[in-house]
């Protein structure tokens, strides 16, 4: 057993801020600690749910919860009759609505945004129709490559109504906090996914060879009164990321 893990384990049993009744979110709690400090790095086995529960006296039964919650999270891959492991690709649950830096954050990497363009204009027709904005209104925009420290990950290019985001330069690294600032965080979003070959351009920006597969996500989310506060389209590099989502048969 990792003995950062089982102390950082007991730290969450003992710290009464943290103090979380049910074992198995303490666990999870744990584990997502440990790999955002990178005490455990991607591609790192994580000790067998035996070793676990004998180690934190824990049922066997709880382990495997906090496994799979975080497997289900992305942040843990399962291989069968290998263990468990820390994802090494990005595993991005389509079932939730997160933003790149929360994501990134989850994983014990560090999001960072150059941005092209950060500024506002005027909404282009295909934008209006896609957001349900009268043509001419103003909107912000931002154009920026998406890192995970010094490797790219991710060209994105959004549109936010001006009304909402009136100065982007209020976006540093995260455009969702900044909409959450101001009260205006996405409730409710629509993606679309395509497989494209990335073109030369978004290859050098992305440090890979042109024609690489590319995952362009195409995402329309809204506030609660059905506003759409962002239209955003990325390209996302196939060689790193994994976009998983969860079906129910009704
Ligand atoms: C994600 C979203 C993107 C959103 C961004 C905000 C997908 C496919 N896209 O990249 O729509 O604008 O997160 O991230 O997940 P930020 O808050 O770090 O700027």
């Amino acid at each position: 057993m990792h003995s950062a893990l089982a102390d950082e384990y007991r730290r969450l049993c003992r710290d009464a801020a943290a103090r979380q009744p049910l074992a198995y979110l303490r666990l999870r709690r744990a584990i997502r600690n440990v790999v955002e400090q990178r005490v455990v790095e991607p591609g790192q086995t994580l000790p067998s749910e035996r070793d676990f529960a004998q180690t934190l006296k824990l049922s066997r039964v709880t382990v495997r919860k906090a496994l799979a919650g975080l497997v289900e999270e992305g942040v843990l891959t399962q291989r069968h009759g290998a263990g468990t492991f820390v994802a090494e690709r990005i595993i991005k649950p389509m079932s939730r609505l997160t933003s790149f830096t929360e994501d990134l954050r989850a994983r014990g990497l560090d999001p960072r945004s150059e941005f092209f363009e950060r500024g506002i204009g005027e909404v282009t027709p295909e934008e209006s129709m896609a957001m349900n904005l009268s043509p001419g209104v103003a909107v912000a925009r931002l154009h920026r490559v998406r890192y995970a420290g010094n490797e790219p990950l991710a060209i994105e290019r959004s549109v936010v109504p001006a009304e909402l985001l009136p100065d982007p330069m209020l976006v540093r690294d995260s455009l969702y906090e900044a909409l959450e600032t101001r009260g205006f965080r996405p409730r409710r979003a629509l993606q679309r996914l395509r497989a494209v070959p990335l073109s030369a351009r978004h290859a050098r920006l992305l440090h890979v060879p042109a024609g690489s597969a590319g995952l362009n996500v195409e995402r329309r989310a809204f506030l609660d009164d059905g506003r759409v506060v962002e239209f955003t389209t990325s390209w996302y590099r196939g060689d790193v990321y994994d976009f998983v989502a969860e079906l129910h048969s009704e």
